[in-house]
């Protein structure tokens, strides 16, 4: 019994703590995503911008390519977002991947190369 008066009395610490503290400047934002590529993209862009202290909320949308977070302000910003995406090896927004973190990507993760091999062949000219 005694336990659970101890925690109520926490958890009423906290709240009041973060009450007292809680000046927060709610800011959404979207970042273009133009590498990621596939579901595991997403996941890995999505946990990268959301393990950003003071991200509230990160959504990926493939199709779309961007991230939409939702953050506070006063905790962090959109720069410091973009390079947890940077380090996680994929563009935010005209910010290249960190090459070593790209590297590190499965190759099904990579931007495809076949576009280049896809060009239709010359045809022999009749002379
Ligand atoms: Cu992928």
């Amino acid at each position: 019994m005694k336990g659970i008066v101890n925690l109520v009395g926490l958890l009423g610490v906290l709240a009041l703590t973060v009450w007292s503290c809680g000046k927060t400047e709610a800011a959404t934002a979207e970042i273009r995503i133009e590498t990621a590529l596939c579901e595991m993209c997403g996941k890995t862009i999505q946990t990268a911008a959301a393990e950003v202290a003071g991200v509230t909320e990160a959504s990926v949308d493939l199709e779309k390519k961007i991230v939409l977070v939702k953050y506070d302000g006063s905790r962090t910003n959109l720069a410091t977002i973009e390079d947890a995406v940077v380090m996680a090896g994929y563009m935010a927004n005209d910010k290249p991947a960190d090459s070593m973190a790209y590297a590190a990507r499965p190759a099904c993760c990579k931007v495809e190369q076949t576009e280049q091999e896809e060009q239709p062949e010359p045809e022999a000219i009749p002379e």
